[in-house]
């Protein structure tokens, strides 16, 4: 079955998605998702000038060989624009596996580890009284895992939380140029402990609670943290410090057995071999849009249960349903599979524009036995939105040091 053709979709339903279509011989295609957050265009143009020209007339069932010749080819390896293009053919070329084969991608992985797929799902608010609102609402669904986020006193805008948007796609997908956010450690620290005392006092010890420090901590910082929340038992603290070097999360590990999850800005299994193999995280959370597909989650997934290691997912608003239905498949076959994040299906014009056949019920995901990923784009749809350049925030210490975001 030979690739005929390539092509590469923007639009913007809310917020900006990028989309890779290939087509065969056999009159099959499949779909994959490119969207890296902020930089959507680099994408664009990096498959359509340098990639895909480079696998018309390959063999579309070649999927490894495709992707070993995509990521060492390019001499340049790793990076976001790489492992993000990499994903997107990788995805589309499993979707068309499955689809010849007439079998649901998770088949071809191996076969269902479980019947449903765990989410947890997201509560914000703009105090904690808000925030747990929110999550009582949540639990009400049946929801068994909630990710708490909420405004910090004394901080205009903080991540994680609407504000005044009626969801994260008018959040995201309306910033021309990078706002700039504040920062102040000591004014989270003087609210996000509170946050889930309180969380305990009101729903009990029987929900999963789980907290984005979003990288803005230093090691030390998060080692306290999560000391200061060992009582309160979260599944996991995501992000707590940024790991370049990745020996820092030997600090935190010292301080502290408040289960650590990261990987999310990751793109190769390099990013986080040292966190896995030193089991110095819990949960590794790489998505397939951003790390290379499914392919390499397979491959950072199996690493990882080597040393204990559950993968859960990033499950963010910029991740179209085409990598969600990636991760579906994933984890209804992975041995060591976690949890999922889950921000819903999306708006109405994205569900206009992807039709997936994933199903959620009370708290859990289900894949479908449709062939291939179980997902579809409309061309056609997709024109009426088109791409609206759009940045994610910058952020600065109350002194103006850029700090993370
Ligand atoms: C967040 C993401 O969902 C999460 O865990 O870290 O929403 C992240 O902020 C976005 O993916 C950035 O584009
Ligand atoms: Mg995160």
């Amino acid at each position: 079955m030979k690739i005929t053709a390539i092509k590469v979709f923007v639009c913007s339903p809310g917020r900006n998605f990028v989309t890779v279509k290939i087509h065969t011989d056999a009159g099959i295609y499949g779909i994959g998702d490119a969207t890296l957050n902020g930089r959507e265009m680099a994408v664009v143009t990096y498959l359509e000038e340098h990639v895909a020209p480079c696998l018309i007339g390959r063999d579309a069932h070649a999927i490894e060989d495709i992707w070993q010749y995509l990521y060492k080819g390019v001499y340049w390896r790793k990076g976001a624009v790489n492992l993000a293009a990499i994903a997107a053919i990788d995805m589309a070329l499993w979707d068309i596996k499955g689809k010849a084969a007439g079998l649901p991608v998770y088949q071809l992985l191996g076969g269902k580890s479980r019947q449903g797929v765990t989410l947890y799902a997201h509560a914000s608010g703009e105090n904690i009284a808000d925030t747990l609102d929110k999550a009582a609402q949540l639990i009400d669904q049946g929801y068994k895992a909630i990710r708490l986020q909420s405004a910090i006193p004394g901080l205009p805008v903080t991540y994680g939380v609407l504000g005044d948007k009626k969801d994260y796609y008018e959040l995201q997908g309306n910033r021309p140029l990078p706002p700039e956010e504040q920062w102040s450690t000591k004014k989270y620290f003087n609210l996000v402990v509170e946050l889930f005392k309180q969380a305990r006092e009101r729903f009990g010890n029987d929900i999963h609670l789980l907290h984005d420090v979003h990288s803005r901590l230093t090691p030390i910082e998060s080692a306290r943290l999560g000391k200061l929340l060992e009582p309160y038992d979260l599944l996991f603290l995501e992000d707590a410090s940024i790991a370049e070097n990745q020996d820092s999360y030997k600090i935190i590990r010292q301080h502290t057995t408040t289960p650590l999850a990261i990987g999310e800005t990751y793109n190769t299994i390099w990013d986080c071999k040292d966190l896995i193999q030193n089991q110095l995280i819990d949960y590794i959370r790489v998505a397939a849009t951003h790390a290379g597909g499914i392919t390499a989650l397979r491959r950072i997934g199996d690493f990882a249960n080597i040393y204990n290691v559950k993968t859960a997912p990033h499950g963010a608003p910029d991740l179209s349903p085409i990598c969600f239905a990636a991760h579906m498949h994933l984890n209804t076959w992975a041995p060591n599979f976690g949890i999922q994040e889950f921000v819903g299906l999306g708006n109405e014009q994205v569900k206009q524009i992807f039709t997936s056949t994933v199903t959620v019920s009370d708290g859990m995901a289900y894949v479908s036995e449709a062939p291939g990923l179980g997902v579809d784009f409309d061309e056609t749809a997709a024109q009426q939105y088109p791409y609206k350049r759009s940045y994610l925030p910058v952020s600065r210490l109350e002194d103006g040091t850029l700090w993370n975001w």
